[in-house]
């Protein structure tokens, strides 16, 4: 007898969080200047049509840190002045597919931010980000960003609907756990 398929996590305690190992690994980075922050109307990839910050996934040998800084200079033509540790998600959907974010932010950034085939850039105040365009994780971990709380996220979501999720502040002395991440050189699948 097969044995019958495997049952798709609903609940972020049904995850063996020590063995998850993501598909993907990718980045956000948020630009922050003047109480406002530089996001994105993101024209493809996972999340197209939401708003969200620019970001992407990790090229073979990148490190995270190294990916946040090129997407943002890919989608929208400005180049960050730096790239401080913020946080990280770890995305669990439904069907499979598994995602490791690490989150950046950036006290400004060089250049004129344009629309590029990727996004258009939107500039917003802090006190206004458009959750309700946004993907639902958003307003759970947003907050502690602007607030300069690093933290830790761990979500299940069925496509685009979010079915549970786990988020913790971390201590100051956790921060900077991307140092020594990165992708391996040999792509494990292409991404989709
Ligand atoms: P590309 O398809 O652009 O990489 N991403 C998410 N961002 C938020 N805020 N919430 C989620 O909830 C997300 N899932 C994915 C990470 C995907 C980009 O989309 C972000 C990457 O920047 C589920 O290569």
């Amino acid at each position: 007898m097969p044995s019958p398929p495997p049952v798709p996590p609903r609940h972020v305690e049904d995850i063996d969080w020590l063995a998850w190992q993501p598909v993907d690994l990718a980045t956000l980075l948020f630009v922050r200047d003047g109480g406002r922050v530089l996001l994105i109307e993101k024209k493809r990839g996972l999340g197209q049509g939401l708003v969200n910050a620019p970001g992407g996934r990790l090229e073979p040998g990148e490190t995270p840190r190294q990916a946040a800084l090129r997407e943002v200079e890919e989608e929208l033509r400005v180049r960050p002045r730096e790239a401080v540790w913020a946080g990280r998600h770890r995305f669990q959907f439904c069907d499979g597919y598994s995602m490791d974010v690490h989150v950046y932010q950036s006290r400004g950034a060089d250049g004129v931010a344009e629309e590029t085939p990727e996004a258009i850039p939107l500039w917003v105040d802090e006190e206004a980000i458009p959750y309700a365009r946004m993907w639902a994780d958003d307003a759970l971990w947003i907050p502690l960003l602007l607030r300069g709380v690093r933290f830790d996220g761990r979500y299940v979501f069925d496509g685009a609907r979010m079915l549970d999720h786990r988020v913790e502040a971390l201590a100051t002395a956790d921060a900077d756990l991307d140092i020594g991440v990165r992708r391996p050189e040999t792509p494990q699948r292409d991404a989709p």
